[in-house]
């Protein structure tokens, strides 16, 4: 039977973390993969999750099955933060724990295709290279629009709206709440209001990915435009990551949140949510998720883990201002938010920008601003133009 089985490509952003690895020179830069570091270059435990797990390890006296659900308390205690306070997303709105951010896409991918197997999904590319393969082998038809000219680095906003335009009623629209990856550049306030007009006009379905909430302008600025399109739609998906915000990575900390058009639905939102993940993976693992839910509870770890969150945002954005210092025509970086830009340039360069200099960045010409030093600024700014980016 395996021997029918075709080899297929490795992902090449995580193939990134060993290839560094490999690299023994000193003064090499990892702007591979999308995790945060610190000034030491090191990916901590945050401190708010540190102190949550050692009072879990102290008072946790079971570990008995929760359910396909999750930890509700957990769903239901992120609400606020997400959506803020709105009497629709307490009436309409349903939730269910994920494995990570990607478990909320799969699940939500599925939901969409139970309830309407001919609706297509409208991707904006470049995007996050998991997307579109979540949504096909949920066999959901993908259509792909371009959202983004990386030479001019703006959004080509006549193909969003062209897109959004021709979508048939009940199609989806992925959307990436803030900061988005791989390009950092996220839709102005004004271009956020006529998308969200357009939803509405034509009846379409946002799907909302938020993976990097904090991590551009803060929780509530961040939180904005999705805040404003549950406002004015009638029906929503938001797949929601803790994985980055609150540094839980492999313990896969997700939510996937439905709002649908009245109170009546939402008994069958949630019952097929549950019906899915049963399938998929019976119940979430629950550590991550009892990590976040013990911080949120507790009003001092909740106040360590705004702060600890706030000094991230600040360094990252503190390292996107010393790369445009560095280089006038990097400047579009201090304007972008979240890890990533993505510079335009052939896949044989981001080669040769490992081998010759050292500085790892994705085939794409992506890079993770988390990675860098302020003071790593100059080194790369050498190497862009040794290889012809600038
Ligand atoms: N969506 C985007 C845009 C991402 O960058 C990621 C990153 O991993 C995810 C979703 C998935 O997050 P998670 O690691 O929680 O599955
Ligand atoms: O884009 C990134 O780097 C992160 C991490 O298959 C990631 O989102 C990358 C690839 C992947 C899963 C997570």
């Amino acid at each position: 039977m395996f021997d029918q089985l075709n080899n297929r490509p490795a992902d090449s952003l995580l193939a990134l973390i060993k290839a560094f690895q490999a690299d023994d020179r000193t003064g090499k830069i990892d702007l591979g993969v999308g995790v945060y570091r610190d000034a030491m270059g090191r990916t901590p435990v945050m401190r708010a999750v540190k102190a949550a797990e050692q009072f879990l390890l102290e008072t946790q006296d079971s570990k008995k099955y929760l359910g396909p659900e999750g930890d509700l308390q957990f769903v239901q205690l992120l609400k606020p933060i997400v959506f803020g306070k709105s009497p629709k997303v307490d009436r309409c709105l349903v939730g269910i724990q994920t494995p990570g951010g990607s478990g909320a896409l799969r699940l939500g991918a599925e939901l969409i295709q139970t309830a309407n197997p001919s609706a297509k999904v409208l991707l904006g590319t470049p995007s996050w290279p998991n997307h579109a393969p979540i949504f096909s082998s949920a066999r959901l038809a993908v259509t792909d629009y371009a959202f983004v000219d990386l030479t001019l680095q703006q959004v080509k906003f006549d193909s969003v709206v062209d897109a959004l335009s021709s979508a048939a009623e009940g199609d989806v629209v992925l959307l990436h709440g803030c900061c988005h990856n791989p390009t950092g550049i996220d839709f102005t306030i004004e271009q956020w209001r006529q998308i969200t007009e357009l939803l509405v006009a034509r009846r379409l379905v946002p799907f909302i990915d938020l993976a990097y909430q904090g991590l551009g302008d803060g929780l509530e600025q961040d939180a904005a435009p999705t805040r404003m399109i549950l406002d004015a739609v009638d029906e929503a998906l938001i797949a929601y990551s803790c994985d980055k915000n609150f540094g839980l990575y492999r313990e896969r900390v997700g939510a996937l949140y439905v709002m649908t058009r009245n109170n009546d639905d939402i008994g069958k939102a949630e019952s097929n949510m549950a019906a899915l993940a049963r399938v998929n993976w019976s119940m979430p693992p629950d550590h991550g998720a009892a990590v976040v839910r013990t911080i949120l509870e507790s009003p001092e770890m909740s106040a360590m883990w705004r702060a600890e969150l706030d000094e991230m945002c600040e360094r990252v954005n503190g390292n996107r201002a010393a790369l445009a210092a560095a280089a006038p025509d990097l400047a579009f970086i201090s304007r972008q938010r979240g890890l990533f830009s993505n510079l335009s340039m052939s896949r044989e360069t981001a080669a040769a920008l490992r081998a010759r200099h050292g500085v790892y960045m994705a085939d794409s010409g992506r890079m993770n601003l988390a990675g860098m030093q302020p003071t790593d600024a100059g080194a790369i700014v050498t190497a862009l133009r040794a290889e012809g980016c600038l």
